[in-house]
């Protein structure tokens, strides 16, 4: 919208009313976008449309040219002259992960340089950079991988996001109670700014988030951030009643099942992951929760220490429409009518899994350090490897045979903080979060694994290693 105007276009959007005018580009919401007033000529579909042939060939129909940015697989062919902008066309695939904004980001690119071939003196006033703040925002919220390409947007975008010059951004990261003048982290947009812009498509329209990050008046941005904040949080009401929900389907029907699994036909999709992930902790089994969507049930299923869910469910997998995972957590997409069969299969499966001898929890350490060696210059390379997120997890260091000098120190009942120091006698703090209940002995060696980052307060910045696991080093 931002690049269009700029061209003199006048451009304008609706995102789709889901209950109303269903998913994607649906004959409802193409009529509604060229009922705008004056006739439109250029139809431009975004994240939708690659499988739309009939409503692709009714907007051609009525004058209007289409281009159709999307990322799903292409399953049919589009009607000659829609111009298709999509990785994933049948027989022409490539292996790009570019969500839909990265390929706005491209399109916007191949405009620029065609307009400045044409010497079109906007075109020079135009710097592309300056959107990425948006596309990071895309990008990391849509869970594409932050690799190759779309970790240069990320990393680049991310810096741009914490100097914005939108205001509807700035005044929702105020409300999100975030401070960009440290930076902002992958982790800021995956829980504070995407709920918060998601929410609106849940609750209300989602064309209201639109119309923050295209706003050039504070009031509206602020009284807006305000309102997308309230949704947010009754989008949690909701999850809260869920979760009730859910447990009293598993009190009512499965009180006895080792493996749970629960359905509701009006839960949304976008949070059965968290109630499986509270079910499974709650109750200590491994729990699958669908909702649904369309005519399928689709959920999530999280397991729970020493039981691999991959291998509990790949025996039904010749009933399941797809899923896939890793032995914590799965997705998966079911017919309504096998429901009940996954519900008798799930708890032998998971029976069959306990009697088997647990498999040993593990973690992936990137590489052993000496306390030493964790410096302020080792920081500032370390920090080349940001942004973390999918497919770049953030890695997990692992120094053996250290002793806890001083005894940790409990706070909240729950963590704790520590004090270690190098061989040199330097000093490094350290926190703890929900280990309180394992503290180790002072003055003993023991093994340990941990994050690291910079810990901000004020203008101050401090080392901070914040520790995953530990154990007592086995003496050779
Ligand atoms: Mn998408």
């Amino acid at each position: 919208m931002d690049f269009l105007k700029q061209f003199g276009n006048y451009a304008k959007f609706i995102v789709p009313l889901r209950l109303e005018e269903g998913y994607g580009l649906t004959r409802k919401t193409a009529e509604r976008a060229m009922d705008c007033g004056e006739k439109a000529d250029l139809f431009i579909a975004l994240d939708c449309g690659t499988n739309s042939v009939d409503e692709a060939a009714f907007i051609q129909s009525q004058g209007c040219d289409l281009i159709i940015v999307d990322h799903h697989q292409s399953k049919q062919k589009l009607p000659e002259g829609v111009l298709l902008v999509n990785p994933h066309v049948e027989g022409n695939g490539s292996d790009s992960d570019f969500c839909t904004v990265g390929l706005v980001f491209k399109l916007t690119h191949g405009i620029l340089k065609l307009k400045r071939d044409q010497k079109d003196p906007t075109a020079f006033n135009i710097t592309l950079r300056d959107y990425l703040d948006i596309v990071s925002m895309g990008t990391i919220a849509d869970l594409v991988p932050l690799t190759r390409e779309n970790r240069i947007f990320t990393r680049i975008g991310l810096k741009a996001l914490s100097n914005t010059k939108r205001k509807g951004l700035g005044s929702l990261m105020r409300v999100s109670g975030m401070n960009a003048q440290h930076g902002v982290k992958p982790v800021d947009v995956s829980f504070k700014l995407g709920p918060r812009i998601n929410a609106s498509g849940r609750l209300a329209d989602a064309s209201l988030a639109v119309e923050l990050l295209l706003s050039d008046d504070s009031a509206f941005c602020m009284e807006t951030s305000l309102k997308l904040d309230s949704f947010n949080r009754e989008r949690q009401e909701i999850e809260r009643s869920i979760v009730e929900e859910a447990k009293r389907q598993v009190e009512r029907t499965q009180a006895d099942k080792s493996g749970l699994v629960v359905f509701g036909k009006n839960w949304h999709p976008g949070v059965v992951g968290i109630v499986a992930s509270r079910l499974s902790r709650d109750y200590d089994r491994p729990c699958i929760v669908l909702g649904k969507e369309g005519d399928l049930a689709k959920g999530s299923g999280r397991s729970v220490e020493g039981v691999n869910l991959v291998q509990a469910l790949s025996g039904f997998s010749d009933r399941l429409e797809s899923w896939g995972g890793h032995p914590m957590a799965v997705g998966v997409n079911i017919q309504i009518e096998f429901i009940e069969e996954l519900c008798s299969y799930f708890h032998e499966a998971i029976e069959a899994a306990n009697a088997a001898p647990a498999y040993e929890k593990t973690l992936e350490i990137a590489t052993y350090l000496e306390l030493e060696n964790i410096t302020p210059q080792f920081m500032d390379e370390f920090d080349f490897l940001q942004p973390f997120g999918q497919e770049n997890p953030e890695p997990i260091f692992a120094t053996r045979s250290i002793r806890f000098r001083q005894r940790p120190k409990i706070f909240k009942d729950a963590h704790f903080r520590f004090s270690l120091s190098d061989k040199y006698g330097r000093p490094l703090q350290g926190v703890a979060w929900n280990l309180a209940n394992r503290v180790p002995k002072t003055d003993t060696l023991v093994d340990i694994a941990y994050r690291l980052a910079w810990n901000s307060f004020g203008r101050q910045k401090a080392l901070q290693l914040e520790l995953v696991d530990w154990k007592y080093s086995k003496l050779a």
